[in-house]
């Protein structure tokens, strides 16, 4: 599914702005026919969550339905079109009607979903849009959800959160990405998947484009621009629905952080001579490549400085904000990161959009976090399965994604059943089932060595991703003894596996203004300490391939008596104000090659 894009074919009109809502905490509303409108119990602004945004009305902590309605219209222009509607991303079961009629639904909180509306749109007069949300998750889900009882029985009590959940950050509801239609022609290219690679010093663009089943007989033209000029171009007839093609390009310009190069590749489709189509696709000509103690980008060694992240910001919740986006990255390039994984589930198309631009290395990630393995059933794999093939198809043209992570942390709750013949064949058919999905990047799912080096998914990995806070929540306070563990682990680890090694989470929560002169949990020097403790072990081990601070901002979490209404391991708090550690991390890194 491509991004929306206006050009001389397609038209995109975007729905964001006020919306209406109506709460339906007894579940009732369709019964009610609230799907052919209701009276409103406020207004939304959408994109955004409802939590901080309407928690005067209640909602801060709530899971349920909620329902939404939009009122548009239509320009007269798209009356001869094919007219898409398309979410960003509803959290986390949407169901859609247009002008009382069903259009279809969507289960899955963090990627894009769209439906051809032409039938139900009226052309004369406003158009009623109605979507009903509901954020309630099951052990069914991608991710997972979790109730009292679920504590109860592994006699977790002390673990429960409110709202429940199986995962360290909010449970947001909502619309919390733009909605957008798009009138487009009949004909048009449905997606496209690049692959590139690199031969010394020449490149390579390989491509697939798809169409949508057109009987008349096309041509496409597809024309490589570097800067302002078309450097190649090929033309064919289209035969099928499906295009592929290739480009050579002599001495190349290569992507890289250092050197964020976007050729662009320009799609058009002709009817007789008639442009009915076109698409613009930047494009990052890169490879990637694992050794046994190294990753490569464009045959050199790359080690990744950053940060596990949330999208996560004060009354937006998750919701999309271009600002908040911008002064992210302005953020990462101050304090000398290159890289950040996108934990624990897809981010916007807009955050690789940027990181395209700008030059990060993102590992993203399948919001499979926390999966309890005695809770996973046929319907887990089959949604597990189901959100791997939607983030690559939907994430894999953007250079600056280096890496799948399918997941965060299994077995969190210590259950045998993570690591028994059951699991290990769980894992088997993931890993084999997104391998043949992108033969192109690395896969690798962050741990926390609850099973030591036995976890079941080391074997899969092509990289280890290793979650871990010794100083922390393991030996708190004792900053050097978190050092040699941290050591002695890594290098077990890698003994075992022979496999690179990325640190993908550690770190200490620090409440701003805090002080000590002695270690001591919660201050801003105990959080800088640490932190640099890990720097110089993580540094000095030959095997390992990046360092990953968790995290980036503080982030809101549901209740707990750990959590001081945030997660305090930001190295910038929620205001993307810096710490102490900021400082000293920025110093660090202008060090690290
Ligand atoms: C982890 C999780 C992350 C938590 C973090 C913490 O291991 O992957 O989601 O937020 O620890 O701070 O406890």
């Amino acid at each position: 599914m491509l991004y929306p894009q206006t050009n001389r074919c397609r038209t995109v009109i975007d729905l964001s702005g006020f919306w209406e809502i109506r709460i339906d905490a007894e579940s009732s509303g369709e019964d009610k026919q609230w799907q052919n409108g209701f009276s409103a119990d406020a207004v939304i602004g959408v994109p955004g969550s409802w939590n901080e945004q309407l928690s005067e009305l209640g909602l801060m902590n709530y899971v349920g339905k909620v329902w939404f309605q939009k009122r548009f219209s239509v320009p007269n222009a798209f009356n001869h079109s094919q007219v898409m509607l398309r979410f960003g991303s509803a959290d986390f079961h949407a169901r859609v009607w247009l002008n009382g009629a069903f259009i279809g639904e969507n289960i899955g909180g963090y990627l894009p979903f769209e439906f051809e509306i032409n039938r139900h749109l009226l052309w004369d007069q406003e158009n009623l849009l109605i979507v009903c949300i509901d954020n309630t998750l099951t052990h069914g889900t991608i991710p997972q959800g979790v109730t009292c009882e679920d504590y109860q029985s592994f006699q977790l009590q002390r673990h429960q959160t409110y709202p429940p959940t199986v995962f360290d950050f909010f449970a947001y509801g909502g619309i919390h990405r733009p909605v957008k239609l798009t009138a487009l022609h009949r004909c048009h290219l449905e997606n496209i998947f690049i692959e590139t690679h690199i031969q010394g010093t020449d490149g390579r663009i390989e491509f697939r484009a798809d169409f949508s089943e057109c009987s008349e007989s096309l041509r496409v033209d597809v024309a490589l621009w570097a800067e302002n000029d078309v450097i190649a171009r090929v033309q064919h007839k289209l035969k099928g629905s499906i295009h592929e093609g290739r480009f050579d390009i002599p001495h190349g310009q290569f992507w890289s952080p250092d050197h964020p190069y976007l050729y662009r590749l320009q799609f058009e489709l002709y009817q007789d001579d008639r442009l009915i189509d076109e698409y613009r696709l930047p494009v990052g000509v890169r490879e990637i490549e694992l050794k046994e103690r190294q990753m490569l980008l464009n045959g050199e060694p790359v080690f990744l400085k950053g940060f596990g992240k949330h999208e996560d910001f004060a009354v937006l919740g998750k919701g999309l904000s271009h600002p908040l986006i911008a002064k992210d990255f302005q953020l990462l390039k101050w304090i000398g990161a290159n890289s950040f994984r996108t934990s624990h589930y897809p981010y916007a198309e807009e955050v690789l959009q940027m990181a395209d631009r700008m030059g990060y290395l993102i590992i993203v990630e399948v919001p499979a976090v926390s999966l309890n393995l005695r809770f996973v059933s046929e319907t887990t794999l089959q949604n597990h399965k189901r959100a791997i093939d939607r983030v690559i198809e939907r994430d894999r043209n953007h250079p600056s994604v280096i890496a799948w992570s399918l997941g965060n942390e299994p077995g969190i709750w210590g259950e045998a059943e993570s690591n028994s013949t059951t699991a290990d064949q769980y894992w088997a058919e993931v890993f084999a089932f997104a391998k043949q999905l992108d033969q192109t990047r690395p896969f690798t799912l962050p741990t926390f060595p609850k099973w030591q080096d036995r976890d079941l998914v080391y074997k899969y990995c092509d990289f280890l991703s290793i979650n871990r806070y010794w100083g922390w929540y393991e030996i708190p306070g004792e900053i050097d003894k978190a050092g040699e563990m941290l050591r002695e682990e890594l290098k077990q680890l890698f003994e075992t596996y022979h496999k690179p090694i990325l640190v993908s989470e550690f770190g200490a929560d620090a409440i701003e203004g805090l002080h000590a002169t002695y270690a001591q949990l919660f201050t801003e020097e105990y959080q800088t300490a640490l932190i640099e403790k890990y720097f110089s072990v993580i540094e000095s081990l030959p095997f390992t391939i990046g360092e990953h601070i968790w995290n980036f901002a503080d982030f809101r979490t549901a209740q707990h008596f750990r959590r001081v209404v945030l997660n305090r391991k930001g190295v910038f708090n929620r205001q993307r104000e810096p710490k102490s550690a900021a400082f000293a991390v920025r110093e660090h890194w202008k060090k690290v090659k």
